[in-house]
């Protein structure tokens, strides 16, 4: 498949509700659609990195660099065969996972369209419909909070995760419980913790969490080994698992007893499902993160959540949770049982919508072979 043009748009798009964990609090999100052309077909891909290195090291500013100055030069104008064959060629690019990844979901949504194939069919996923819950924000209280929970909750969410942060932590996490005594209920810290602060968290493992995700250092297994063993309640990692190097460490450290699949932080849809088999040969449980996607990122994830493995609801909300306008056509909504559809359609199965593209654009770049 030769790639002949890659353009970058610089997106901000105003979010429906303000969203604030422990690194920060945003009212809009930032991003990278990546457009890739090939023989007379167009592929989309979204780079997750939004503008501040909060989540992780990478913004919109260092994943367009690394696209345009380094990745760009090794697929343009290449015969590009797969998502595996993509990897070999970046494989020369130390980390930027979010920017390979990127471009690795625009390739598979020309390789779908070519083979007129969705995603789901070329990732071997089974479900058409997959389990999903809501990731609220820290809010100004925990009344405020319990408010925001039930609003979710009746709009037919059956899984809630809570941001948490010190001193927004226990407090927070007893109020929802208390309110919502059967919810399926989760925290994320945002490794806002050390071992040292850790106590803070020691009261919510007597309320009957699904887990406690990402507590300590991003870069750091080892400590999350130490916690786990003194909680009942599973620890989750996220941001620890960058590579699927990383989860066979967590699994044989007993660092955590869930692991949280993000296709961007792993650098691609082929990592994350290679995770996914990793993970289910060794017992231990997945679910579909999310970072706030468009509909094009959003699409990734159904199709990746569909395969067998993802045995727990992921961050994979309907369109209206995250943005009024979006920029595919198709807006994703929750069904009566907590689930979403996975789109059937190749490659992604969405459509970009140009007029919503323009409002959204700060800065826009089309790269081609150079002669
Ligand atoms: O840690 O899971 C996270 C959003 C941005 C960055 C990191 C995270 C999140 C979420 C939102 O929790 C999940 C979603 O897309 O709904
Ligand atoms: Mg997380």
């Amino acid at each position: 498949m030769k790639l002949d043009s890659l353009t970058l748009t610089h997106l901000r798009m105003p979010l429906v509700t303000a969203f604030e964990t422990s690194f920060g609090r945003i009212t809009h999100r930032e991003c990278i659609l990546v457009t890739l052309k090939s023989d007379g077909l167009t592929g989309y891909g979204e780079c997750v990195a939004d503008r501040d290195p909060g989540y992780c090291y990478e913004t919109t500013g260092t994943a367009w660099h690394i696209l345009r100055d380094f990745i760009a030069p090794l697929i343009l104008g290449q015969d590009v065969a797969d998502a595996d064959d993509f990897q070999r060629r970046v494989d020369g690019i130390r980390g930027h996972q979010l920017a390979k990844a990127g471009v690795e979901m625009a390739i598979w949504d020309l390789l779908g369209k070519r083979a007129d194939k969705s995603l789901r069919e070329l990732l071997g996923g089974e479900r058409t419909q997959v389990d999903v819950g809501v990731s609220i924000g820290l809010q100004a209280s925990p009344e405020k909070l319990v408010h925001a929970v039930a609003d979710y909750v009746s709009q037919g969410y059956r899984r809630v995760k809570i941001k948490i942060k010190p001193g927004r932590d226990a407090g927070d996490t007893s109020a929802v419980r208390a309110a919502f005594p059967n919810l399926l209920l989760q925290v994320d810290a945002n490794s806002a913790y050390t071992l040292k602060s850790s106590a803070a968290l020691k009261p919510l493992d007597d309320l009957d969490l699904l887990l406690i995700e990402q507590p300590l250092h991003e870069d750091d297994i080892w400590d999350h080994r130490k916690l786990q063993d003194e909680f009942k309640t599973a620890l989750c990692l996220d941001e620890s698992i960058v590579t699927p190097r990383h989860a066979r460490y967590a699994i044989e450290m007993d660092a955590c007893r869930i692991i949280n699949i993000k296709p961007g932080r792993l650098g691609g849809l082929s990592q994350g499902v290679a995770v996914h088999n990793l993970c289910k040969s060794r017992g231990m449980p997945v679910w579909c993160g999310g970072m706030l996607e468009t509909g094009v990122g959003r699409a990734s994830n159904l199709a990746l959540a569909s395969l067998q493995g993802f045995s727990l609801p992921g961050d994979i909300s309907a369109s209206n949770r995250y943005y009024m306008r979006d920029i595919t056509t198709e807006r994703f909504t929750l069904n009566a049982d907590s689930t979403i559809n996975v789109p059937s359609a190749p490659g992604l199965g969405v459509t970009v919508d140009p007029s919503a593209l323009q409002a959204f654009t700060l800065a826009e770049t089309v790269l081609a072979p150079q002669s």
